[in-house]
């Protein structure tokens, strides 16, 4: 067995990455029976706009719920980093609206985050929901509700399944919410359908890596799937330490594609209702001789003929419910890229697990 397997047998990131699936019924299946979601629902009632708060791969959390929440209850939703609501709290808060603020950290320890919540629900008197993987968190202390889903809690530093799952959760929410019981029941159902390919992902990844070296890294992809690009951008720079970009699909036509060439890495998140057109700037990148990676539902004949890996979900599910799966490739790309490195994903260069101020 080579070095690289050895290693990734003992990344405690890996693990949790392949145990997302377990994760995600467990939290789901507590979350659906727990008194916390009726609770939430009768306090939120008239709430008529969402902002969702976070920090990091908390804040590209909040940007992937934001966008389901929208498109499933109808309601106002946006997302934003909680420095922002430190800082120019005026941008986000306009007056007289009704507006229903989530603080979403896997810490709930975060300092940014804790400020915020208390900062929302102190000065701007404004009710807030805290979303978070730990029991009894500063987070928990600074909001009125909090979602607790301590099934989805990592050993490591850089959030995997803490991130899929709390999606989930917070998309679980909104099908409650916006009365869209079948959707509920599809992301009941993601867990089962989508265990059967992860080994396999995780396989041609690692062979993929083994194959490879690139200087840059870029993750495209339009409409609900921005948030998981983002996402997929950071996983890569935190745990293999190389230069990595995020933009919409169409925009890298404008100027960015200027970096394509063998060394670029571009990872495709395709969606089923900009299909063509984001396949047209997928085979365009492959002709400027980036190396093209597609994460679909399925595959057409376009992105089979132009990317050098493709990933199908093959989920038989509405496009929203295939959000978290999307990422797990990419969090793959970055795991074994950084073993590929010589560096141990489970410890990236310069990061805490958490960022306290003083
Ligand atoms: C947010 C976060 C992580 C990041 C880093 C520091 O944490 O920014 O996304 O990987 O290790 O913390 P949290 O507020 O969700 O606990």
């Amino acid at each position: 067995m080579d070095s690289s397997k050895v290693r990734a047998q003992v990344s405690a990131t890996l693990q949790e990455i392949l145990s997302q699936p377990q994760a995600w019924r467990e939290s789901l299946s507590s979350f659906k029976s727990s008194p916390i979601l009726e609770t939430i629902l009768r306090t939120t009632a008239s709430r008529t706009e969402w902002l969702f708060v976070g920090c990091g791969t908390s804040f590209y959390l909040a940007k992937a719920a934001a966008v389901s929440w929208h498109i499933l209850t109808g309601q106002l939703a946006r997302a934003v980093p909680a420095s922002e609501i430190l800082l120019f709290p005026a941008l986000y808060l306009p007056r007289g609206t009704d507006v229903q603020t989530v603080v979403i950290s896997r810490s709930g320890s975060t300092s940014e985050a804790v400020r915020a919540a208390a900062l929302l629900r102190k000065e701007h008197r404004l009710p807030t929901l805290g979303v978070t993987c730990t029991l009894n968190s500063p987070l928990e202390s600074a909001c009125e509700l909090t979602i607790q889903i301590s099934s989805a809690q990592e050993k490591s530093m850089v959030m995997t399944r803490s991130f899929t799952t709390m999606l989930l959760v917070l998309q679980y929410l909104a099908s409650v919410k916006g009365g869209k019981k079948e959707f509920g029941a599809s992301l009941e159902a993601t867990a089962d359908r989508f265990s059967v390919s992860l080994a396999g992902f995780s396989e041609k990844m690692d062979t993929f890596t083994e194959k490879w070296a690139f200087d840059d890294y870029v993750f495209l992809a339009q409409g609900p799937f921005q948030g998981i690009a983002r996402e997929a951008s950071l996983k890569l720079t935190e745990m293999s330490s190389s230069f990595s970009q995020f933009y919409h699909t169409l925009e890298f036509r404008h100027g960015p594609k200027s970096i394509v060439g063998p060394e670029t890495c571009l990872t495709f998140f395709i969606s089923e209702s900009g299909k063509d057109a984001e396949c047209e700037v997928l085979a365009e990148m492959k002709e400027l001789g980036g190396v093209v990676i597609a994460v679909c539902n399925q595959a057409n004949k376009f992105i089979t003929a132009s990317s050098d890996l493709v990933f199908e979900l093959n989920l038989d599910l509405p496009e929203l419910a295939t959000l978290a799966t999307a990422v797990v490739p990419a969090q793959l790309l970055g795991c074994y890229a950084g073993l590929k490195k010589g560096l141990n994903p489970d410890a990236p260069r310069n990061l805490s697990r958490v960022v306290l101020l003083d």
